[in-house]
């Protein structure tokens, strides 16, 4: 299988993300490239306008809650210099991937979580919201009421995907990118997927490119998956490449792939893009000046 599934040097500002809900996400952060803007504010921009989005189930107000009926939310950002910030366990917050940006600008800190995120969030006076949404609650009452033993043990759930991350090259040549999600549908309490941790979910360096995450975020942490996709890309992978070897490590460490999906998208400086997942069915959306499509990624398996 060819490890190849977008072969194009991209001239000009370039915006990628996860599955279909990128399109949309990519549009909003377009409108702040074609106009010289940051790839960091395009990608938060993006972000923000998937967690305003009622009808995705793992990102932001429309998310699935944990097992005691919270929705909290994770989310990251990095720009290409290097400077990060994040948010974890965020409950109540309408954009976590804004709150992550403002963990950047005004702490010295990477990362807050918990009520510390949530005070810190209220302190810059960022927009609180209601979870979970009515839909939702129905859902988790039923669910709770389905899967009594669950509640003690959870299981893999890989119908839940909606995770997006989107990386961006901006007309200067600069990178950015972010990662917002509310994690694994009926997690224990108190768990971080991937997603707002830096070199898991989400890594930049305007040295070399961009990589992000979504699936299971367990097994995506375990190998410190984007931070090592941009260093292989550093040491010469195509992104493809890069994101199909880091995938081929997780299948090698992890004995039971059941529902185990898993999936990398990866843009380096040249402009090359590209993505890899576990199982088939993982795609992303691509933004250029001359297109506006979906890319589906390769895989090793399929379901
Ligand atoms: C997590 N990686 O919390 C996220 C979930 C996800 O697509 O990506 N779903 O593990």
């Amino acid at each position: 299988m060819p490890a190849y599934s977008f072969e194009e040097k991209i001239e000009g500002p370039v915006i990628i993300s996860t599955w279909i809900h990128g399109l949309e996400a990519n549009r909003v952060g377009w409108k702040i490239l074609e106009q010289g803007g940051s790839a960091l504010d395009a990608t938060v921009a993006g972000g923000m306008h998937t967690e305003s989005d009622l009808s995705n189930r793992s990102v932001g107000i429309g998310g699935r809650p944990d097992r005691t009926g919270h929705v909290t939310l994770d989310a990251c950002v990095m720009d290409g210099d290097g400077r990060s910030g994040s948010v974890g366990f965020l409950e109540g917050i309408a954009h976590p991937v804004a709150v992550a940006k403002a963990v950047m600008e005004n702490t010295p800190h990477a990362m807050l979580v918990g009520a510390g995120a949530k005070q810190f969030a209220l302190d810059y006076g960022f927009k609180t919201i209601k979870t979970p949404i009515p839909e939702v609650k129905k859902d988790y009452e039923l669910w709770k009421k389905e899967n009594k033993e669950l509640l003690k043990r959870p299981i893999i759930n890989h119908e839940n995907h909606d995770t997006i991350g989107l990386i961006a090259r901006d007309s200067r040549g600069n990178f950015g990118g972010t990662c917002t999600t509310s994690g694994w549908a009926y997690k224990m309490p108190g768990r971080l997927g991937d997603s707002p941790i830096i070199g898991a979910g989400l890594f930049v360096d305007n040295e070399v490119g961009a990589a992000t995450a979504t699936g299971l975020g367990e097994a995506i942490i375990r190998v410190a998956g984007s931070a090592i996709v941009v260093e292989l890309m550093r040491n010469g992978m195509s992104p493809s490449e890069a994101c199909k070897e880091v995938v081929m490590r997780i299948i090698r460490k992890n004995k039971d792939l059941t529902g185990l999906q898993c999936g990398f998208i990866a843009m380096d400086k040249l402009g090359n893009v590209g993505g890899f997942s576990v199982y088939n069915g993982f795609n992303f959306a691509l933004k250029t000046m001359t297109r506006d499509e979906m890319v589906d990624a390769e895989f090793d398996r399929k379901w």
